[in-house]
């Protein structure tokens, strides 16, 4: 009996600790200084569902950057910045949260659960979509 008892704690600890193994790791680089080209990149463009962690590092030298998070209804949904506004209507959009204020040089995580489908990374700041701040993500099953 106790040689059967011993698998079903083996068991539970297996399941307790399957989330956090399971987590992807998303590193999301973030360069470019005001009046410049700037970028927002990631290190897989593709991933799968489930949990992930996005690693976010601001490479600027004096800039601040940040990244927000979107899940989109279709691939090609178009986002563009509202008209004499230089910044993306976040209202229009489905946001699963962000990493705000990163200065340079600075470092921050954002936590989410994935499901299929099409996501986009931004940065918010006004003019740095327009200057390049976007990336797509594809989480697939
Ligand atoms: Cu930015």
């Amino acid at each position: 009996m106790f040689r059967y008892k011993s698998i079903f704690v083996a068991l539970g600890v297996l399941c307790l600790a399957t989330p956090t193994l399971a987590a992807t790791t998303i590193k999301v680089t973030e360069d470019g200084e005001g009046g410049g080209p700037m970028t927002l990149t990631v290190d897989q463009p593709t991933v799968k569902a489930g949990d992930v962690v996005f690693m976010v590092h601001n490479d600027a030298m004096t800039e601040e950057h940040e990244m927000v998070l979107v899940k989109l209804k279709a691939s090609n949904q178009q986002v563009s910045v509202a008209e004499g506004k230089h910044r993306v209507d976040e209202k229009q959009l489905k946001s699963l949260g962000e990493v705000s204020d990163l200065k340079p040089g600075a470092d921050g995580t954002l936590k989410a659960k994935l499901a299929p489908g099409s996501y986009l990374l931004l940065c918010n700041i006004k003019g740095h979509f327009e200057a390049g701040m976007h990336a797509a993500l594809t989480v697939v099953k």
